[in-house]
């Protein structure tokens, strides 16, 4: 372990220096490796974040590492001034891999999303004709793009939007997993594209229902609008396929990719679409300091390879349906507490009640905590189990054995 600061002073920088736009859970860490974390005292954590699926391909994984050090002794940053060996070779395997004639590479997610946002309104004014300034995009309830002013402007979680207007116009909002309400709104001349997480991720693992998808991509195409997919976060294996469109064949107009396709290692983003799309953004148009630099191009290609060859997909439909069988029988053991188990592949949520003591879904995570297991409440009461993809056979059954110790001795006490 390296000699670091301890956890108090770490956190007591953190309080200090910070900004505190954060409220982490009490536990800071010094190490990564695989689905293991490590606090500066030693003491080791199986990561059921991932980074908010960030590091599907586990903390650090050497493969990728390699791949940024050895581009990181060759070439780092270029801009999009200049060609580099890099991007093409980058956006060829991302295109190929995706099945998409083009890929813009971004850094955030919220850049991606922003980047398809500007992409559907320009192929909306050049390709549908819309009067200019009137393109409109429908957006779900209870979304979660990101955190730029623009994104905000569309989300409906207070905490989100509070304080940080005015808004950008141009968004309706229905329901999420309505289909009667997507399609009042489609024959709008004016709707340019539908935005949608696959699964509801921030929401708190909102599965639609089944055939939700592949009717709303039909009914886009019916009325000439794009289907955006946001796969930020279910994207690149979580869910048990590459994509989470890919359990209803859904193949989206736009397609936005982030956290994972750099394997956590540095900020990566892409927005995949066809040259009718694509090309409508000229020279000049659109880009970012680091989009498609040369190292985020070496860690992208080798973070997909990672997925492929290890098969990350696979892993966690099994790794996945064995967490929720697990969790389904500790749902019946403590109807007291568990109210709730879905998700699909590695990519799960637990809805806890709160105890009659108080204790709510903060406090069982600060006890899963100090058994050795690192997860997060999201609103309150939704706990998202989402380990990194390499976990094996053995070392899920050693992070349920810490769910259920947990669940006993947070039950009874
Ligand atoms: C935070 C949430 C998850 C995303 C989807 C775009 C983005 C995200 C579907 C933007 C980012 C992150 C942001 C991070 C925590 C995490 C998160 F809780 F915020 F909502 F995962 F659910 N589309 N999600 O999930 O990507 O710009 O962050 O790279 O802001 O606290 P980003």
């Amino acid at each position: 372990m390296m000699s670091t600061i301890s956890s108090q002073d770490a956190i007591a920088l953190e309080e200090k220096y910070g900004a505190h736009n954060y409220h982490p859970l009490p536990v800071v860490l010094a190490k990564g490796s695989g689905v293991h974390v490590w606090d500066p005292e030693g003491k080791r954590y199986f990561d059921f974040l991932s980074a908010y699926s960030a590091v599907n391909q586990g903390h650090c994984h050497p493969r990728i590492i390699q791949a940024l050090t050895e581009q990181a002794q060759q070439l780092t940053l270029t801009s999009r001034a200049f060609y580099s060996v890099k991007l093409g070779e980058c956006e060829k395997f991302i295109a190929e891999f995706f099945g998409y004639e083009r890929v813009l590479m971004m850094n955030s997610g919220a850049e991606a999303v922003e980047t398809a946002i500007k992409l559907a309104r320009r192929w909306g004014y050049v390709k549908k004709n819309i009067p200019d300034q009137q393109a409109t995009i429908i957006v779900a309830s209870e979304n979660f793009h990101g955190r730029t002013t623009g994104i905000i402007s569309f989300s409906s979680d207070p905490d989100s939007t509070r304080n940080f207007g005015p808004y950008m116009p141009g968004y309706i909002t229905i329901p999420y997993n309505n289909l009667q309400a997507l399609e009042e709104h489609l024959s709008n001349p004016a709707i340019c594209a539908f935005l949608v997480e696959p699964i509801q991720g921030e929401a708190g693992i909102k599965i639609p229902d089944e055939g939700y998808l592949k009717k709303a991509y039909e009914l886009c195409r019916k009325h000439q609008v794009l289907f955006i997919a946001d796969e930020v976060q279910t994207g690149i294996a979580r869910t048990g396929k590459l994509l989470a469109c890919n359990y209803e064949d859904v193949r989206p107009d736009v397609l936005i990719l982030g956290k994972a396709l750099s394997g956590g290692v540095l900020p990566v983003s892409a927005v995949l679409a066809d040259d009718e799309v694509m090309l409508t953004i000229k020279p000049g148009e659109h880009g970012s300091t680091f989009g498609g630099n040369p190292l985020a191009c070496a860690v992208a290609i080798e973070a997909l390879s990672v997925v492929r060859d290890e098969k990350l997909a696979a892993n966690a439909q099994l790794m996945g349906d064995k967490f929720r069988t697990a969790l389904s029988e500790l749902k019946a053991r403590y109807p007291q507490t568990i109210s709730a188990v879905r998700g699909r592949g590695l990519l799960n949520a637990v809805e806890i009640l709160p105890q009659e003591d108080g204790r709510t879904a903060w406090d069982l995570c600060v006890a899963l905590k100090d058994m050795g297991l690192l997860a997060k409440p999201t609103h309150g009461h939704i706990i998202r189990f989402a380990p990194p993809l390499v976990i094996t056979d053995e070392q899920m059954a050693q992070s349920l054995q810490i769910i259920e110790r947990t669940l006993e001795t947070y039950t009874t006490s």
